[in-house]
């Protein structure tokens, strides 16, 4: 017999007892009040212990947190094609915590057309226009638990050549149009994209991209106030195109060397700043010419994933 009707039935003889004892007052009465205490005492334990696991119940339940990344880089950057190929490595393979889908339509096509199209040498797309942006969603289940919502702010930078111009000029244009300034102020972690085709062609490339996202870290301290205390946004900073080294005879270390300023300020200033050389896919010799126009087919594209996911594990691992 269940629990339940045990008590049930306790409680039964319980309330007959009383009734038996008001009309006839028999000498068995301490027995019955016994049972009756034992009784309310039992259904009273029950209704606790239901309680409690009910208490338990909601604590099992999914927690969705809600997150946005934000990728900030100049025009041109490999901002777009990176966030693609990221979102197409982690929803194809499967990890051993994680799950991870595209529940965003648009999302799905887009990242889905676009490696369709680089498998079939079809035209790429065309780069984000100026002042135009995407927001990529990611579910991420963790155990059984755990859900991340993640939205990724992808939006356009500045234009190179206008952000030199206005540098060599003395008033340097931001990185950023000011709208998606908020969306950064927002985000949970940020991407620094940096320009390794643009750095290996014009030496003072690093200066020009160290000097923007030095400026993103001040904006950003003036904002959250935290002046006196570390960034606690974790921060990576992805070396984009390092395919593109071994064309230059150049090593990871002389980039390393050439952004010491920037790595050194974001760990002065940050609590969390990584860095990774990654690449997405080689652009054979002689298609470099048509890919630079960037609309135009590519004919000789060589997928070359290198430290697609490995950042985006090391920011979810300090934004849980
Ligand atoms: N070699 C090489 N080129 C890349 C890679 N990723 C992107 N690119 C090139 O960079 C161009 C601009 O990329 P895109 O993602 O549109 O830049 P965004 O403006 O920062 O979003 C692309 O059309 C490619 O030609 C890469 O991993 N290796
Ligand atoms: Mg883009």
């Amino acid at each position: 017999m269940k629990l339940k009707n045990t008590l049930l039935l306790l409680n039964s003889i319980a309330l007959f007892g009383a009734i038996v004892w008001i009309y006839f007052k028999p000498d068995f009465e301490p027995i019955i009040a016994a049972i009756g205490l034992t009784g309310t005492f039992l259904i009273s334990l029950n209704d606790f212990l239901k309680k409690r696991k009910s208490h338990s119940i909601q604590e099992n339940q999914i927690l969705v947190h809600n997150h946005k990344i934000s990728i900030i880089g100049f025009l041109g950057s490999g901002k777009t094609v990176y966030m693609i190929f990221l979102l197409n490595e982690l929803c194809k393979n499967s990890y051993e915590n994680f799950r991870f889908y595209m529940p965003d339509k648009n999302t799905r096509e887009k990242t889905l057309l676009y490696i369709l199209n680089l498998y079939d040498n079809r035209p790429m797309i065309p780069p984000t226009g100026e002042n135009e942006g995407t927001n990529y969603q990611l579910d991420v289940f963790k155990g059984k638990r755990d859900v991340l919502k993640i939205n990724f702010g992808d939006f356009s930078g500045t234009d190179h050549k206008k952000f030199i111009k206005s540098f060599i000029d003395g008033s340097p244009m931001w990185i950023h149009d000011i709208d998606y300034f908020n969306y950064i102020l927002e985000s949970s972690a940020l991407v620094f994209a940096v320009d390794l085709d643009k750095y290996l062609q014009n030496n003072q490339w690093a200066k020009y991209t160290t000097y923007s996202f030095i400026e993103v870290i001040n904006r950003l301290a003036s904002k959250q106030d935290f002046v006196n205390e570390l960034l606690k946004t974790p921060i990576c900073i992805l070396f984009l195109k390092c395919d593109l080294l071994h064309k230059y005879n150049k090593q990871e270390i002389n980039v390393l060397n050439g952004f010491n300023d920037l790595i050194s300020f974001c760990k002065k200033r940050c609590k969390y700043v990584n860095h990774y050389f990654v690449s997405c896919f080689e652009i054979l010799q002689n298609a470099k010419a048509k890919s630079d126009k960037q609309n135009l087919p590519i004919s000789n594209v060589k997928i070359n994933l290198k430290n697609v996911t490995e950042p985006f594990f090391w920011l979810m691992e300090k934004i849980i």
